[in-house]
């Protein structure tokens, strides 16, 4: 391998150029973003180093002598240079691909629809106990794998947040422990059917080997079937569940987290020590707790990460009390599946303020959920009218519509009761009038902070 595209010069991009670069390979950066100067890349990248930036497009003879195309994970397979790469048959490895294949350390990788960066935290919290410094966070968390292995060794170990769009190019990538939290739908904008969004994700698993611990959780119904029937996987699998006892693995029995396997059942920490709500959160916690288990971390290390953690921001995240309402940020539930989550987890009536872009999915069951107690749905963003159809379609009529977010959460000021909880958990993409769900969770944060 002496020259490689690597598409979309966004963090990944950059971080797989970085770490091509540095084993002297020669990079073909593409990107769509006419906007880009190649000054500003360079200062991201190496000063000296040879690349070769293109943002308008990619010729034949550019590729004449190009062996490999990473592909960066938002970047759409639709465009017509990756179609000139696939004809040409240069063979095109996703950036956790590049990275890991570059990777000295030990990895363990976390997917799953919704709760994946929470348990990375999680996680991450308790691989540092053990191995201090040497525990590093990665993948759709924000930083990038493959810049994150540059100049690290054997002893380095790694928790990746691996996000479906991720996993679709993998080649050999094998964490030697993995996690599956859950499936819902979500990305059918992306995936033309759900199977091929839950097939993408499971290729978390598909070369890990016995000596590799896969976790499981036992309470989703797509889990439980399709990996146990069908016995797809060549590792251990062990389960969690929220639900019921299991003869191995994590669980919740009277209101504990216990760990049993063929010689021990050990109780590991009551669930009112666990600074997060919501049982979601609770299979979060079981998942993670797992995972850095079997990455070597003690019980009494992993029970002291648990109960310090309080939650990553936008998931969930207390903002303030005012006149006895309490204000939830929970911006990172960009499908229906998390909202649903957000409302089952917290205690009383809801003023709930969703909406932003449609994904392709159904609010059927967001909608069921809200009956169940939100008093009113404050709706905006371009899915408001597809979301209040289905709404009416179920009978559940305490629809307001406002035109930004920020007269939204006036609305919510004004329609909440004390004892209320108003919950932004949107249940869409934020990409219709923001950067990103940070972005829509410090607009909304802000404007909660200078209610009168
Ligand atoms: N681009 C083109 N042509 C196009 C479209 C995009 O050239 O037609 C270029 C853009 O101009 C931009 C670059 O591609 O420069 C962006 O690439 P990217 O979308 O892959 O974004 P990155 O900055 O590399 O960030 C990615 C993840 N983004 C996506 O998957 C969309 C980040 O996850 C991740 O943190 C980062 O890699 C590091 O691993 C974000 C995300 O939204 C949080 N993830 C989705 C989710 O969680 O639902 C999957």
């Amino acid at each position: 391998m002496n020259k490689v595209i690597v598409l979309g010069a966004g963090l990944s991009g950059i971080g797989a150029s970085k770490l091509l670069i540095k084993n002297d390979i020669y990079v073909l950066l593409f990107d769509n973003n006419p906007k880009l100067s190649l000054d500003k890349i360079k200062k991201k990248i190496y000063g000296k180093a040879k690349f070769q930036l293109k943002l308008e497009d990619v010729t034949d003879k550019d590729l004449d002598d190009v062996s490999l195309c990473v592909i960066s994970p938002g970047f759409p397979k639709t465009n017509s240079i990756y179609e000139k790469i696939v004809k040409k048959k240069i063979p095109i490895i996703s950036e956790i691909e590049l990275a890991y294949l570059y990777t000295k350390g030990e990895i363990c990788a976390i997917t799953g629809s919704n709760g994946k960066t929470t348990t990375v935290e999680l996680v991450y919290d308790m691989l540092k106990k053990k191995y201090g410094d040497k525990a590093h966070k990665v993948g759709n968390i924000g930083i990038p794998y493959s810049e994150a292995v540059i100049g690290k060794g054997d002893e380095d170990k790694y928790v990746i947040e691996c996000s479906s769009f991720q996993l679709e190019d993998i080649v050999q990538f094998r964490p030697h422990v993995a996690a599956i939290l859950n499936f819902a739908p979500d990305h059918l904008d992306r995936y033309n059917r759900y199977i091929d969004y839950i097939n993408t994700k499971l290729n978390i698993a598909i070369n890990m080997a016995k000596d590799d611990i896969l976790i499981l959780n036992y309470e989703d119904q797509v889990q439980r079937e399709l990996v146990l029937q069908k016995n797809l996987f060549k590792c251990k699998t062990i389960f969690f569940s929220s639900k019921r006892t299991l003869t191995e693995g994590f669980y919740i029995y009277d209101d504990a987290i216990f760990f049993k396997d063929k010689t021990k059942t050990i109780k590991l920490l009551n669930i009112k020590d666990i600074k997060l709500i919501g049982n979601h959160n609770y299979e979060n916690v079981m998942a993670a707790m797992a995972v850095a288990y079997y990455m070597g971390v003690t019980f009494v290390d992993i029970v002291d990460a648990a109960k310090s953690f309080s939650g990553i921001e936008h998931r969930l995240e207390f903002v303030r009390e005012k006149n006895g309402v309490k204000y939830y940020n929970d911006s990172k539930a960009t499908n229906p599946d998390a909202a649903i989550k957000a409302i089952r987890a917290i205690d009383g009536k809801i003023i709930l303020i969703a909406g932003g872009r449609d994904k392709g999915v159904d609010y059927g069951d967001f909608i069921i959920a809200m009956k169940e107690k939100v008093r009113y749905v404050i709706l905006y963003g371009e899915a408001k009218k597809k979301i209040a159809h289905k709404a009416q379609d179920l009978n559940y009529d305490s629809i307001i519509f406002a035109d930004t977010l920020d007269e939204a959460v006036d609305m919510a000021n004004s329609y909440s009761n004390v004892g209320d909880s108003v919950l932004l958990s949107p249940a869409c993409s934020s990409f219709d009038m923001f950067s990103g769900y940070e972005e829509r969770g410090r607009v909304y944060k802000e404007k909660v902070m200078s209610l009168k």
